[in-house]
């Protein structure tokens, strides 16, 4: 694979994915493709060599844009979507116009010019609950939000072509996902900020003991890459932390990272239809020779260290439309703070 093209590689998980191509294969070339929505920021891949690393402004759900820049491409790594589920209570117009129809222009482009592979990432969410053990590739989903089922969606779509088609297409189905450049609308980016800055940490009351398995992200990219090279067209591969975690738990490292008390908790209505607890089985990509490298306690340790650091990236971000937002969903943090 010497050409990828990455969409979504301006946001969290997908610039890291850039970033860890570039560092691991000194012969490949990315064309990251990218909307340059709320959470898409180009600080992000800044470092990046532009002799290897191209980036092109559009929407995976214009399909004209989309299919010029995959040509020539050998594999597609799909991230860009629309990801808060906060957001998608709020409004889902915007999920389903990428989440679905983003994917399947990008289903229909890799049939017409016979891409070598695509890779969607999804995430645990599609499976639901699971109140004990963990979910495998071959339980059925049951997305009960609309991100979640959005997601769901184009899985299915994208599975459909490579039945229908023969489309080589993997899926891959990811944990929580924590580290530098996460986008502070999301619970541990949101609580280390707000943190740092003395502010109070909304939790979703009923939801404090409701449990997340937390994945480094360049654990998570390592596995979307293996199962780029190694995984069998058609199939799916969780890729799991191994840190279950409860919120309330957390909440409370975070502050010890950042030399709070908990004080600074402060209870809000809960996220209707608020999932109790994810947890998945990545032994099938674990046979093909992955594992999470990061500690837990590392991992907290220097995220926490880099958003302290890091005051640049995230106090711009934290202005403007992200007030906005702020301000409509935690409406009772107000009320409850005057
Ligand atoms: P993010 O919100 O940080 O970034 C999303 C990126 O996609 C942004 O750069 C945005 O500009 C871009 N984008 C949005 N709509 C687009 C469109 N129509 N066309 C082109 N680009 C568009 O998201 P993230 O947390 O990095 O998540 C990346 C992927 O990983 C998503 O598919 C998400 O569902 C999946 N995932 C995330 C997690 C997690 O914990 N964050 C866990 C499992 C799976
Ligand atoms: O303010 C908050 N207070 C709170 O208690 C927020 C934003 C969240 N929470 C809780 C809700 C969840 O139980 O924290 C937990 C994590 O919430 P999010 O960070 O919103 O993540 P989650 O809903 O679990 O979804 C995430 O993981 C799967 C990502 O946002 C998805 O993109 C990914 O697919």
């Amino acid at each position: 694979m010497k050409r990828i093209l990455v969409t979504g590689g301006a946001g969290f998980i997908g610039s890291a994915f850039v970033r860890y191509l570039l560092r691991t294969y000194p012969d490949v070339h990315v064309v990251n493709y990218d909307k340059m929505t709320y959470a898409g920021n180009l600080d992000n891949v800044k470092e990046c060599p532009p002799d290897r690393h191209t980036f092109v402004r559009g929407d995976i759900a214009d399909a004209t844009a989309l299919g010029a820049a995959m040509e020539g491409c050998d594999a597609v790594v799909n991230f860009a979507a629309e990801t808060h589920v906060d957001r998608s209570i709020m409004g889902a117009t915007e999920f389903l116009r990428t989440n679905v129809d983003g994917v399947y222009n990008i289903m229909e482009a890799a049939k017409r010019l016979g891409t070598a592979r695509v890779l969607l990432v999804s995430t645990d969410e599609v499976y639901g609950s699971i109140d004990t053990g963990s979910f495998k590739e071959t339980d059925p989903i049951n997305p009960r939000n609309p991100y979640s089922a959005a997601k769901a969606g184009g899985e299915l779509l994208g599975r459909s072509y490579f039945t229908t088609f023969g489309v080589p297409v993997i899926i891959t189905r990811g944990s929580n996902t924590y580290g530098p450049y996460q986008y502070p609308e999301k619970v541990l980016p949101l609580f280390a900020t707000n943190a740092i800055d003395g502010q109070p940490l909304p939790l979703y009351e009923g939801g404090e003991h409701n449990v997340r398995d937390w994945l480094y992200v360049d654990d998570h990219c390592r596995g979307i890459d293996l199962a780029l090279r190694e995984g069998r067209p058609g199939e799916v591969y969780n890729v799991a932390g191994g840190n279950e975690r409860e919120n309330i738990e957390l909440t409370r490292r975070i502050l010890e990272l950042t030399g709070r008390d908990e004080s600074l908790i402060r209870f809000v209505p809960d996220r209707p239809g608020h999932d109790r607890r994810y947890s998945i089985d990545a032994s099938k990509l674990r046979a093909l020779g992955w594992c999470p490298r990061m500690d837990w306690d590392e991992g907290m340790a220097l995220t926490i260290r880099w958003y302290q650091e890091n005051e640049w990236w995230w106090r711009k971000i934290k202005t403007g439309e992200y007030l906005e937002y702020y301000k409509r969903q935690y409406a009772a943090l107000s009320a409850i703070t005057e």
